[in-house]
């Protein structure tokens, strides 16, 4: 019998999907995990009753929070997940010929094993890709013991700033992001709802700022997430070209992305909401 899942923000708004069957639901040490299979989207996981990602919807926010940081770190061979325990961002990452590493490090082991059971579509080949090296633990101690620079790219792919991911929002955080990066590197975090999350949003971009030159946020519509638009934060130091797209990964990665293009790149980064544009000034 079916009935409506339902995401409540900030007791003012909801978004809610028409759910069919329970594939998964238990409680972790942080959180309650929750796999559901839905009529508009498909499977989708829920932590704590908020969504996270969702087989009809997940493109948008993998694709967005990878290529950018991807295609503008020099030759990025190195690379390191912070959360990204549904695999979608791996997915994307290692769909780059390039990369020869990649360490996920996901603070809820049973976010991973729950996702690969019950939502194998999101993570796809790269559970089983030799080149994806899982972590279960804590990124933001993980990345404060990493050495100097031994990261080309860093993508933040954590929850909403409340529970096990808030650490993630802060500036000691992005300063050992920027430490273990490489000089030519580039980072990409989710940045949340400019909306329903704009305080949020905006300590995010300032926290960011403490640790890098340059900050760029970036905004699309993601269906499942809260307000209409989601938001990504590209970081890189002075001399990274955030413009500047490598032609030839771009050429191995443009054709199957649902979402990203080269063409759509440097406008991304200009289409920022005039109030976000003044509050960041
Ligand atoms: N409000 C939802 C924020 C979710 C951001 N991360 C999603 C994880 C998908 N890999």
């Amino acid at each position: 019998m079916p009935s409506w899942m339902d995401e409540i923000y900030e007791g003012v708004m909801r978004f809610g999907l028409k759910a069919t069957r329970t594939l998964f639901d238990q409680r972790s040490d942080f959180q309650q995990v929750t796999l559901i299979e839905t009529e508009g989207l498909g499977r989708a996981l829920l932590l704590d009753g908020m969504w996270m990602t969702a087989e009809g919807d997940e493109a948008t926010y993998h694709e967005l929070l990878t290529h950018p940081a991807m295609l503008t770190a020099q030759a990025p061979r190195r690379v390191l997940i912070i959360g990204g325990g549904d695999g979608g961002t791996a997915r994307e990452v290692l769909r780059h010929p390039g990369v020869e590493r990649v360490d996920m490090v996901e603070v809820d082991g049973l976010v991973m094993e729950a996702c690969r059971a019950h939502l194998p579509t999101i993570g796809g080949p790269a559970w089983s890709d030799p080149r994806l090296h899982l972590v279960v633990g804590d990124g933001a101690a993980f990345v404060a013991q990493a050495e100097a620079d031994s990261y080309d790219v860093i993508l933040v792919d954590g929850a909403d700033p409340v529970g096990p991911a808030e650490v993630l929002f802060s500036e000691r955080f992005y300063r050992d992001c920027a430490r273990a990066l490489s000089p030519r590197g580039a980072l990409a975090t989710q940045g949340g709802s400019p909306r329903v999350q704009r305080a949020e949003h905006l300590n995010l971009i300032g926290a960011m700022r403490g640790a890098f030159a340059q900050v760029a946020p970036y905004y699309a519509p993601v269906t499942l997430y809260p307000g209409g638009a989601w938001s990504w934060i590209w970081a890189a130091q002075a001399g990274v070209d955030r413009d500047a797209l490598d032609a030839a990964r771009l050429a191995v990665i443009e054709p199957d992305c649902k979402q990203y293009h080269g063409g759509a790149h440097a406008g991304l980064f200009a289409v920022i909401p005039n109030d976000i544009l003044k509050a960041i000034r």
